[in-house]
């Protein structure tokens, strides 16, 4: 079937006001680049002429603002899934205008299918080839992209010849079988495949196919500065330990690591590491260092959903296909993050923390409890079924006036249960075999900022003994004199009693 060759915003007309849209893509990497916006423009011209023209926006994770930014910009947006880090969509969820449900992401491919969320209408996928007989090669990052071109009605491709045809191979396409007709993942090694090269779809539902040339966002990271540089030697350290008392396979297990500066800092020094050998990674979100140890010969092989790395790295990574096609892996989001996996191959879960309480329980997502930041992510699929579930989190943000070690979480998004491991730029927290008082004095001791020591002490002072101490007056303390004095160092905890 003759392929359909059109400009994005005529293929922009194929999506309707009410409709759920699925997107290719994780991070910016695998978006569509220029139809989002072509919707954008035309969500625009509609509200001009009076008429609604809102959409549902499902995707792997966050995309770039060529996605959610113009859409969010446009007003386009009624409901968003699973995960975002846009400002300008952030501030419209917070200001409640847009609906949004942010979930562990290894479970939304399977939530669309199970109809919990609603019928996908249309599909729009980034391509780096597509042929006649409907063979769609993804290009950097794959997300929900297996699932939501199966039950789309209508498919538009981006084609877009930033990405070689020979990428071709460097995925391993998939879905899951639902239950109870749902076997065993054959993923017992980081580098095994289970599925095909391509997504194959009824060529007669692809509507559109658009030709771009634009590149992925660039992903640039801060310059390591003292506190993510220390908080990465503190990992490599713990490692270092956990190796020499045996704890961990002398050959090492599969990584996964967070995404932003703080990941970046922790590879490197792992990287830098002579005790800790070359490793595997099996995660959400390749990023530039794990290319890096992999030029090195420290990292072997990496399978992932996205490749997210800046223009020069892929510009590298392309030039030298060679090298690296059979050293990384991109797979779909529910393979990716999926927990049988992870439990299986004893992945090593690394992420970021807004704040931790002193037992142990993590915020990953709400400032104050409030305002979302990004979501969840893949943090929860790894953290609960890793071999070892670590945070990492700077002891203090926003000039120190905000500790990120707190009497309790203003929001949970893992629980003392999963987390076993805390490590700051001051040191590690290890909470594994620890009951609650033994876990508050490993924090305080081992990772909060001076500063905070004392208060968190004397808070547990006029807390009430039991299997966990808390004072139910008195835990938001640090949270309730930040939000009314700019500070949470003002906390006193001297007119509360037990
Ligand atoms: O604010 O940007 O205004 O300065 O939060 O903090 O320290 O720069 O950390 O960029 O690594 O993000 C948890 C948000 C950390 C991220 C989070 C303020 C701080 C700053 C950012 P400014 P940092 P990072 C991927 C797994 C959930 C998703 C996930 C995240 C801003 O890691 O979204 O884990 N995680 N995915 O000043 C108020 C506090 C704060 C605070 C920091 N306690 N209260 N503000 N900030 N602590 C899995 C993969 O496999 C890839």
């Amino acid at each position: 079937m003759a392929l359909k060759f059109m400009t994005a915003d005529e293929a922009a007309k194929f999506v309707h006001h009410n409709d759920n849209v699925g997107f290719s893509g994780f991070t910016p990497a695998g978006c569509p680049k220029v139809i989002p916006a072509a919707i954008a423009r035309h969500a625009k011209s509609e509200h001009e002429a009076g008429r609604p023209f809102q959409i549902g926006v499902f995707t792997g994770a966050s995309t770039g603002d060529r996605l959610d930014g113009e859409l969010a910009r446009a007003e386009a947006i009624k409901f968003r899934t699973p995960y975002q880090s846009n400002k300008d969509l952030r501030a419209l969820i917070n200001a409640g205008k847009v609906d949004y449900n942010d979930m562990h992401l290894s479970m939304l491919a399977q939530e669309i299918r199970y109809g919990f969320l609603g019928k996908i209408d249309i599909a729009i996928v980034e391509a780096a080839d597509v042929t006649e007989d409907g063979e769609i090669i993804p290009t950097t990052g794959v997300g929900i992209a297996p699932t939501i071109c199966r039950l789309a009605d209508k498919i538009i491709v981006e084609l877009n010849d930033k990405h070689p045809k020979e990428i071709r191979g460097m995925h391993d396409i998939a879905e899951l079988q639902d239950p109870p007709h749902r076997g065993t993942i054959d993923i017992v090694d980081s580098h095994d495949r289970v599925g095909a090269d391509c997504i194959k779809v009824d060529p007669a539902k692809i509507v559109a196919v658009v030709k771009t040339s634009q590149p992925n966002d660039d992903s640039a990271f801060a310059p390591l500065d003292e506190v993510t540089k220390a908080i990465g030697a503190n990992v490599a350290k713990f490692f270092e330990q956990e190796m020499a008392a045996g704890r961990l396979p002398k050959e090492f297990l599969p990584v996964q690591s967070g995404v932003g500066n703080v990941a970046n800092a922790v590879l490197g020094a792992m990287g830098d590491s002579e005790q800790i050998p070359a490793f595997n990674v099996y995660t959400e979100v390749i990023q530039d260092s794990v290319i890096k140890l992999m030029k090195k010969g420290k990292v072997k092989f990496a399978s992932g959903c996205s490749l997210s790395v800046s223009r020069e790295v892929i510009q590298d990574i392309y030039a030298h296909l060679d090298f690296f096609k059979d050293k990384l892996l991109l797979r779909p989001l529910e393979y990716s993050n999926n927990p049988e996996v992870a439990r299986r191959i004893g992945v090593i879960a690394i992420n970021t923390a807004l704040e931790a309480d002193i037992y142990g329980n993590i915020n990953s997502t709400h400032v104050m409890g409030t305002k979302m930041m990004n979501g969840i992510g893949g943090s929860g699929d790894f953290t609960r079924s890793g071999y070892l579930s670590i945070f990492t989190t700077p002891s203090v943000a926003k000039n120190g006036d905000i500790s990120c070690f707190v009497p309790m979480v203003s929001h949970l998004d893992h629980s003392e249960h999963s987390v076993k491991i805390i490590i700051s730029e001051y040191g590690i927290a290890d909470l594994r075999g620890k009951s609650p008082r033994q876990r508050a004095e490993e924090i305080i001791n081992n990772v909060v900022h001076p500063d905070y020591r004392q208060l968190l002490r004397d808070y547990l002072a006029v807390s009430k003994q039991g299997q966990t101490k808390v004072n139910l007056d008195a835990c938001f303390e640090f949270h309730r004199k930040f939000q009314e004095t700019g500070s949470m160092k003002n906390a006193d905890f001297s007119p509360y009693k037990k």
